[in-house]
């Protein structure tokens, strides 16, 4: 396993679970989940995606990969990073300056996450911060060629991923998604939060 992954595996017990899935809905309400589509190809996502924060991910067909303040569809700025998270960020991150984005990715199942690397921040020093609720997920995390050896991890609901070091730089994604192993979330599926820092102090 690539050096700095960190997995704290049940760090959100099952109540806490339900607190984050309230916060997670009550932003949903403010920023709907929309669907992002692949720069040139405009070939759309499976994955439905929405953030809180100062800065959230985006992409489509003319704009590409960026971080913008507001919701490609709606116009408003992303809706403030609920207390809870930022709270989260402080103990695990080991990282001074609080998350600017949090993007909220939707599986369901047969969705998957092909294999990149999270390159749209300027600051790569900072960790990535992951907390899956819901489903359970095949990780696959490799090294800083697409074709290195590969090591795979069950993500499970509370869990919680700090990606810090060389694994900031590492290959990563979602194989699949195993349906009904979790029942937090209606009908299914697994929603992943990643905290992120931006720009560079
Ligand atoms: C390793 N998300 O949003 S979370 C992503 O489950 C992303 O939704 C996956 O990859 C998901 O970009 C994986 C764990 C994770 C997040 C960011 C990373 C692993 C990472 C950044 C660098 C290396
Ligand atoms: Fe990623």
């Amino acid at each position: 396993m690539i050096d700095g992954f960190q997995h704290l595996p049940g760090y959100l017990p099952p109540d806490r679970q339900r607190e984050w899935l309230l916060l997670v809905q009550a932003v949903l309400v403010k920023a709907p989940f929309y669907r992002p589509s692949m720069p040139k190809s405009g070939r759309p996502f499976s994955i439905l995606m929405s953030n809180c924060g100062d800065l959230g991910w985006v992409s489509d067909k003319v704009g590409g990969y960026r971080y913008q303040p507001m919701h490609p569809e709606t116009g408003e700025p992303w809706p403030r990073m609920p207390q809870a998270f930022l709270d989260l960020w402080s103990k695990v991150a080991g990282f001074a300056a609080p998350p600017q984005a949090c993007l909220i990715n939707l599986y369901t199942s047969g969705t998957k996450m092909g294999s990149h690397v999270d390159a749209d921040e300027a600051e790569m020093n900072a960790p990535v911060v992951s907390v899956s609720l819901g489903d359970e997920a095949v990780f696959h995390v490799g090294g800083h060629r697409r074709g290195d050896p590969k090591a795979r991890v069950i993500l499970r609901s509370g869990d919680v991923a700090v990606l810090g070091g060389a694994a900031r730089r590492a290959y990563h994604g979602i194989d699949r998604i195993v349906p009904g192993s979790s029942d937090l979330l209606d009908g299914g599926g697994r929603l992943n939060l990643t905290f992120r820092r931006v720009t560079v102090l």
